[in-house]
């Protein structure tokens, strides 16, 4: 079954990037400057600390306490999540996970992509967090290529979720699995991998515009970060991931739609803060 290929693909993928994992690319870091000077400790109010979430209240976790995430304001404190009433909150954690550089994995010339997930190549990132609900997540990915335009770029998430980061750089495709379009022919390169973010300035749709066909995305225009551009693909933005379970494997996933130009996986790393 196709679905099955495109697991194999990934799982293959993951054991490439096992022994890449040795060289220390993973890492986790504790990020919070909770309690030193949190916003909004504007004195308590009547009902601040009664453990019920009042209309004025951004949190209240039963007491009058700062330094817990819900400051005796009944304020959310910087570096920190609540949810729920009573407030149960959690400071900020960041996992930070991945594959290469260095995976050398040819990416098949125009693969018959359809919009599925199975017809993309993906790498799979190991994500393991305490924390329960994401808040934000950022995504880079180093690769080769010819031709900008030939390329589509998703991220899965463990639950399931799709986003689509890039489609068809300068196309307006039809729907998410046509080929034969010819768009933006920039070249990107490994050595200067691309940052998608939210609140990047530059919408992933217009990478490229500004360098001729000889030229490579980064190296050559200094814009290195992009906000997604789904196209016709699934998902708005990497906000969709927010409030999921950080942790299982997060796939980002990578298909060459159109034939003639080629390229190579490089990298991928996905950094996640969630509490
Ligand atoms: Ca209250
Ligand atoms: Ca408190
Ligand atoms: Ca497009
Ligand atoms: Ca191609």
């Amino acid at each position: 079954m196709r679905r099955r290929d495109g697991i194999m693909r990934a799982a293959a993928l993951l054991a490439v990037a096992g022994c890449n994992a040795l060289s220390g690319v993973n890492d986790f870091t504790f990020d919070t400057s909770g309690g030193d000077g949190g916003g909004g400790s504007g004195g308590a109010h009547a009902g601040c600390g009664d453990g019920r979430v009042e209309l004025e209240e951004a949190c209240d976790d039963g007491n009058v306490r700062s330094g817990d995430g819900c400051d005796a304001g009944c304020e959310i404190e910087e570096g920190f999540g609540c949810a729920g009433s009573p407030s149960v909150c959690g400071p900020y954690l960041t996992s930070r996970v991945g594959v290469g550089p260095g995976l050398a994995h040819a990416l098949p010339d125009d693969q018959r992509y359809d919009g599925s997930i199975e017809s993309m190549e993906c790498m799979a990132l190991p994500v393991t967090m305490v924390a329960t609900r994401v808040v934000r997540v950022e995504v880079l990915v180093g690769l080769s290529h010819s031709w900008l335009s030939d390329l589509v770029i998703k991220v899965v998430s463990p639950e399931g979720t799709v986003t689509t980061l890039l489609s068809r750089a300068g196309i307006e495709e039809p729907d998410d699995g046509s080929s034969e379009l010819d768009g933006d022919g920039s070249n990107l390169v490994v050595t200067h991998p691309i940052t998608f973010r939210d609140d990047a300035a530059s919408p992933a749709e217009l990478m490229g515009v500004n360098i001729d066909n000889s030229k490579a995305v980064c190296r050559d225009d200094g814009i290195c970060a992009y906000g997604p551009s789904p196209g016709k693909g699934p998902g708005k933005s990497l906000a969709d991931f927010e409030l999921e379970s950080p942790s299982g494997d997060w796939l980002v996933c990578v298909a060459d739609a159109d034939d003639t130009e080629t390229g190579t996986l490089d990298q991928a790393r996905i950094t996640v803060v969630a509490w």
